[in-house]
């Protein structure tokens, strides 16, 4: 695979960049600063990736972040492993409840009606059937005791068990060798993951956690609970299921954030 190094072309420059922009672009520099994002600070070390362009042109500014953001993309992809484990935890450091987050406040959350709701499939499936709640109870179950970190800068150790993805992706007859898998929430939250995370032997359909059915507003009755990726790439409320070559955005790119998201 080759990468395009957005930088090559660029001369280092002395030039002292305009913190407003740094601001405006906030989303951006901290994709690229990820490390000290999660340590809670939000760190300006990326503005020297800033030199060499002209600081007085927005467009510009943002068209070399966005490079670099789809460049690690790219480069997190291929350095992938997808047998690499997460590391796991033992029970008693489970925080219970979850510490709670989405994109809108906790006083706005709409539970889903748990006792009507189906997970519906589409795309590059052979058995498109929903499936019941029963019938993904009736699963054989896989736990996890892993940490979860939101880009925002905090994480906590949670236990959550449910079917593993690849198999259930097996079961439905999901083509494997498709590029995206996107997760649709009721609050229309969309976020995809890329196959090789889907596969990944940690990764899961969280249907409880601590040994209990998920509560609200932790995403009741389903989320995907992933080892490796994001705390956004962890979609709760799950309504629908597709799997598809074609590029899914989802929220938090539209924000600028990095799609790979890997841990
Ligand atoms: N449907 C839906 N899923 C979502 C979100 C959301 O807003 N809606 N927020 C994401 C983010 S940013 C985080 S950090 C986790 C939070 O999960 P938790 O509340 O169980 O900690 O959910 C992710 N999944
Ligand atoms: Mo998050």
């Amino acid at each position: 695979m080759a990468f395009r190094n957005p930088f090559a072309a660029r001369r280092p420059s002395v030039t002292t960049p305009d913190k407003s922009l740094l601001v405006e672009n906030r989303k951006l520099v901290e994709t690229i600063d990820r490390r000290k994002v999660l340590r809670g600070t939000f760190s300006l070390g990326a503005l020297s990736l800033l030199a060499g362009c002209d600081i007085s042109d927005r467009g510009a500014v943002q068209s070399v972040l966005k490079t670099v953001s789809d460049f690690n993309d790219g480069v997190q992809a291929a350095l992938f492993n997808p047998n690499k484990l997460a590391p796991t935890f033992s029970p008693d450091l489970v925080v219970k409840p979850p510490r709670f987050n989405a994109y809108y406040e906790i006083d706005e959350v709409k539970p889903v009606d748990v006792s009507t709701w189906k997970l519906e499939l589409s795309g590059l499936i052979k058995d498109k059937r929903p499936w019941t709640l029963d019938q993904i109870y009736a699963l054989p179950e896989q736990e996890e005791i892993i940490r979860h970190i939101c880009v925002e800068g905090w994480d906590y150790i949670g236990q959550w068990s449910g079917p593993n993805l690849k198999d259930f992706l097996t079961r439905i007859g999901a083509d494997l060798s498709a590029k995206y898998i996107a997760f649709y929430g009721n609050d229309d939250y969309m976020e995809s993951i890329d196959m090789a995370s889907a596969l990944h032997p940690q990764t899961i359909l969280a249907t409880k956690y601590a040994g209990e059915p998920i509560t609200d507003p932790f995403g009741a009755p389903m989320r995907l609970r992933t080892a490796v990726k994001l705390g956004f790439k962890n979609p709760k409320w799950i309504r629908a299921i597709e799997v598809t070559n074609t590029y899914p955005l989802g929220f938090w790119e539209k924000q600028g954030f990095n799609w790979f998201a890997g841990l």
